[in-house]
């Protein structure tokens, strides 16, 4: 790491009433002092300012904190400025403090200090990258909690067992039975098995994770005509999809994204499903329409009037649309609804909400994984499951698989670093962060 002074724009771009724009390097005291015009600052304390360049001549009227190491986000001297937001500004600032022998951070260059300093590890940084992103509440919730280093608690105990049942391991071989415990190797094999299923089941619930991150896909499918893009339309409250009595109108996928109780879903309106089409472009729409079937977290199943099928699972609705003609709901599981009149949406939309609650039910409490941990994390359970694949007393290797385990999740929380995986952590992060 350089120990360059570094300094970026922290609040968002474009105009604004008030924008952030954050110094970090060492010894910033006296460049504090100059700016604010005074000596002995209160490091913490907001100073109003009208802030002048190296000729003197005014920039703006400021209000700048100084926050001394190691109480700061980077663990170094920090300085904030809060000027207000016009572009002209941020620009005279940027060149007074380059004058001044500074330079732009790089994306993440902050984080990427704050990690050096021990301020925050890798999953915690993870947690803030998803925070950055978060558009929903729920995604807020969890993203929040992670960075505030639950994430890190659970992989460090997990680590902490790894090395404890791997010194053990080792440690059989070098002992005579009789001054160990009994049964030790029993134990040794229940404790890993216990790891095993923690991570196995943090992993399985990989998919709702990832859905609280980016989104759940929920696509509506059915035959052609049943409409499908009449429903869509309706559950958004406006016109995106074409709707025409003519079968086959929608050929392509058409998306959309809302917020339905704080999760963020992306709502597909697919084509109909015919078999006996002679039409290249529907056939092709038709291949679509079943790719979007295998990637969505649930499907809504769109009839007209009566359903073949009426069993629902955790991931399907029944929708029985154009409840309009229906005289008798005679379908006790499915939902009738009519796109035409509205009829029925508003329950749709509860049992979509329900469903969503079930999938992620603990969301909140569910490790922030991303790419990067899900790939040391299923390294981390490969190596727990052989360790348990091994027959007799073969201990020295059982240790060996178990400190291979600890080191996977030393590499999510940085503990041990490779500069790829660095690399990849923080330029998830953008400038100023
Ligand atoms: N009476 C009635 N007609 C409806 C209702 N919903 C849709 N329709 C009509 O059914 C026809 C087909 O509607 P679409 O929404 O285009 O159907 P779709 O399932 O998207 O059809 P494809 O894209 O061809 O697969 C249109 O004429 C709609 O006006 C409803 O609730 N009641
Ligand atoms: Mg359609």
């Amino acid at each position: 790491m350089n120990n360059d002074t570094i300094f970026a724009l922290s609040s968002g771009h474009g105009k604004s009433g008030v924008a952030v724009i954050r110094i970090s390097g060492e010894n910033l005291s006296d460049f504090a002092e100059r700016i604010v015009g005074k000596f002995g600052i209160t490091p913490r304390h907001a100073y109003f300012v009208n802030l002048t360049d190296n000729a003197n001549e005014p920039i703006d009227q400021c209000i700048v904190t100084y926050f001394a190491a190691p109480h700061s986000f980077t663990g170094e001297d920090v300085i904030e400025i809060a000027s207000h937001g016009a572009p002209a500004v941020i620009e005279k600032i940027f060149e007074f403090l380059s004058a001044n022998n500074m330079r732009m951070a790089t994306p993440g260059e902050f984080s990427r200090r704050a990690f050096y300093n021990n301020k925050m590890d890798l999953a915690d940084i993870d947690g803030l990258a998803a925070l950055l992103d978060a558009q929903t509440d729920v995604q807020r919730k969890s993203a929040l909690s992670s960075m505030m280093g639950r994430d890190s608690k659970i992989y460090d105990a997990w680590r902490r067992d790894m090395i404890e049942i791997a010194a053990y391991s080792a440690a059989i071989l070098d002992y005579d039975a009789d001054d160990l415990p009994q049964n030790i190797g029993k134990t040794i094999k229940t404790k890993i098995k216990k790891l095993y299923g923690e991570i196995d089941k943090s992993l399985s619930r990989y998919a709702a994770a990832r859905a609280v991150r980016g989104g759940f896909n929920i696509a509506l499918v059915g035959d052609a005509n049943v409409g499908k893009s009449s429903l869509f339309n309706a559950i958004l409250g406006s016109n995106r999809a074409i709707v025409s009595s003519i079968p086959g109108t929608t050929r392509d996928v058409v998306s959309a994204t809302l917020d339905i109780d704080g999760y963020l879903v992306n709502l597909s309106d697919t084509a109909g499903l015919r078999k006996n089409t002679r039409n290249k472009i529907e056939k092709i729409g038709i291949e679509r329409t079943n790719a979007e079937i295998q990637n969505a977290d649930m499907v809504i199943h769109v009839y007209a009037e009566k359903a073949d099928k009426s069993k629902t699972t955790d991931n399907e609705v029944v929708v029985i649309n154009k409840s309009d003609l229906v005289k008798t709901k005679r379908n006790k599981n499915a939902i009738y609804v009519s796109a035409k009149t509205g009829d029925g949406v508003n329950d749709l939309l509860k049992v979509i909400r329900k469903k969503l609650h079930k999938l992620t039910d603990g969301a909140e409490n569910m490790l922030v994984i991303n790419a990067r941990t899900k790939t040391l994390l299923e390294s981390a359970r490969d190596e727990l499951k052989s360790a348990t694949n091994i027959r007799g007393e073969n201990f020295d290797l059982i240790a060996e698989h178990v400190r291979a385990a600890a080191d996977a999740i030393g590499k999510i929380l940085g503990t041990i670093t490779a500069a790829d995986v660095m690399d990849a952590t923080f330029s998830q992060l953008c400038l100023g962060k």
